[in-house]
């Protein structure tokens, strides 16, 4: 029988503003990554272990793993999950697996992380065509194979070898589609009201901008002179209503989360899908991390009320500063007064669609005044949901320093975008100010904003703002407020069923 190339996601705990129907999505790179080994590289056995749906535990991920004996096991993800990953690759070592890690975590750590022994290759950037590459590589005779292989870093006599950079694929659409069947999909949202029959899907790759606190447009980037630069690429429609017909028919997909990181970077393409949608008669409800002024546009061009139709019914949008002077000097090119009109037209035309803003605080230079504006400009915007996010070092931009590894992950824990005491060069001075703002001051704009939101816009949206609030209310209340006072981690919520 073929050797078996396992992706793996560990069991990790969970952002504690998400239900546990929703705190797992299917993880859309395995899936994309293991249809790739599929189609080129039959001499492989592939399959993909995703425990935390499965509410699969360490005790039972190790059984699991000596059962399938796996000759390679591959991982990824976000930093704050580190500590898992690395458990899991100490897991792997102890059954003479090979271990590669990718992803925007692992892809900008292969300095710290391959000198621990504990990973054998690093992938950086976009993964397909290089997985392909590498699985092969790996049969021959590394590190000799490995050094043909683009996209990768490994350790060979004591040095940290990286190969040349992996260029982008051309076409999206070349993609195999991903190996859904490889997971248990019918879990995924399984039990949500708001979020039933979850799917993971993207209609673009990277960013146009290159916000500095951003990992997203670096992992999909164009590396020309020695440098990434942004760039986007898009999805045909027609590919995507073939991956929507599969998503919705063969798997019972009910709610498509968007994972793009802008999705309407495209002036047109949502609307196409969107049309193409309801000529199929395919009408099901849609999340998308989307742009303020691609919400202007695309309302002038009647654009944002297909997309609407089509079942587009929660937005997010990074609004991220206060003020213009903040937002151009993280490079991000929206302006407040086009935020003010996107949420504007949003509340108006589309009080169905549930919206959320995001800020982020705690750039050099910030002060309790600062988040303080913030907070009285998320309140004068007409928006449902508010998050105000922790500038957070993240390897691959420049807030990040080497000196923040360390071998047991352990310290990554803080890395979860959340408000915390114990994360290191904490500011307590502006989470302080961003708790007595949110707590205390209540201007009348919030007031209006709050009753406007929950008397318009119907039974769904309702329910969604006012789970949202109560976990905000018992974050803020529970994990910021003791974290505050007793310097304890406010942080990511174990499951029971961690350790079993
Ligand atoms: C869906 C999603 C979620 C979901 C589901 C999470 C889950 N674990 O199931 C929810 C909303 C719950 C969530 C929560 C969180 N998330 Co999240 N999430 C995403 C999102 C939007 C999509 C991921 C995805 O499917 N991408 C599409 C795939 C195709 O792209 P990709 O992952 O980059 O994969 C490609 C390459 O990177 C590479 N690759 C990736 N992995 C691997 C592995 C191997 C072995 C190889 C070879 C290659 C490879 O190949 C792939 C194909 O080319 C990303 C942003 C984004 N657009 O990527 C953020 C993102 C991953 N999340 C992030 C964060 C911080 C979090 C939270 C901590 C906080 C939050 N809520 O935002 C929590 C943590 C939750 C948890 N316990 O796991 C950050 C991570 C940053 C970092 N470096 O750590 C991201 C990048 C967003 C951001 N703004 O920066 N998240």
């Amino acid at each position: 029988m073929n050797q078996l190339f396992l992706f793996v996601r560990p069991p990790r705990p969970v952002w504690p503003f998400n239900g546990p129907s929703t705190a797992f999505w299917p993880p859309l790179a395995f899936a994309s990554l293991a249809a790739m080994l599929r189609r080129h590289s039959p001499d492989w056995r592939v399959e993909i272990l995703d425990a935390p749906i499965l509410k699969m535990g360490w005790r039972s991920l190790e059984r699991e793993l000596r059962a399938r004996r796996p000759a390679v096991i591959a991982m990824g993800e976000e930093a704050v999950s580190c500590a898992e990953s690395l458990r899991l690759a100490r897991l792997a070592r102890s059954l003479g697996a090979k271990v590669v890690a990718g992803g925007c975590f692992f892809g900008h750590v292969a300095p710290q992380v391959l000198p621990t022994g504990l990973v054998d290759v690093v992938v950086h950037g976009e993964g397909e065509n290089t997985v392909v590459e590498l699985a092969h590589a790996l049969r021959e005779n590394p590190p000799v194979a490995l050094e043909t292989v683009a996209g990768i870093s490994f350790w060979r006599a004591g040095e940290v070898v990286r190969t040349k950079p992996r260029p982008l694929l051309k076409n999206l659409d070349d993609l195999p589609m991903p190996a859904w069947d490889l997971l248990p999909m019918a879990r995924y949202g399984a039990g949500s009201r708001n979020h039933p029959g979850l799917a993971a899907i993207e209609s673009s790759r990277g960013c146009f901008e290159a916000c500095d606190f951003c990992v997203l447009w670096r992992q999909m980037g164009h590396f020309v002179s020695e440098q990434t630069q942004p760039q986007v690429r898009f999805k045909s429609a027609a590919r995507l209503l073939e991956e929507i017909k599969i998503q919705t028919r063969a798997f019972g997909r009910r709610y498509l989360g968007w994972v793009d990181p802008c999705f309407n970077a495209h002036p047109r393409r949502p609307a196409e899908l969107a049309e193409a949608l309801l000529r199929a008669n395919l009408v099901v409800g849609q999340s998308a991390w989307v742009r303020a002024d691609g919400i202007v546009r695309d309302a002038r061009s009647g654009a944002l009320a297909t997309m609407v139709r089509s079942g587009l019914n929660e937005v997010y949008v990074g609004v991220e500063r206060p003020d213009n002077d903040g937002l151009q000097a993280v490079h991000k090119s929206t302006t407040i007064p086009v935020l003010r009109e996107a949420f504007a037209i949003l509340a108006r035309d589309f009080p169905e669609v549930f919206t959320l803003g995001t800020f982020i605080y705690g750039l050099p230079g910030d002060t309790p005044a600062t988040v303080r504006a913030s907070v009285r400009l998320a309140h004068e915007l007409p928006m449902d949901q508010t998050f105000f996010i922790p500038l957070t070092p993240l390897p691959g931009t420049p807030f990040w320093r080497d000196e923040f590894w360390d071998d047991t992950g352990e310290n990554f824990r803080d890395f979860n975008f959340l408000p915390s005491a114990t994360r290191s060069g904490a500011r307590r001075d502006l989470e302080w100010a961003l708790l007595c703002a949110s707590l205390f001051h209540w201007t009348p704009a919030r007031i209006r904003n709050y009753a406007g939101g929950l008397r318009r816009g119907g039974a769904r949206k309702r329910r969604v703002t006012m789970r949202l609030t109560a976990r905000s209310a018992w974050f803020a209340a529970h994990g910021l407020l003791r974290g505050l006072l007793t310097g304890q981690r406010a942080g990511m919520v174990f499951p029971r069923w961690y350790e079993s």
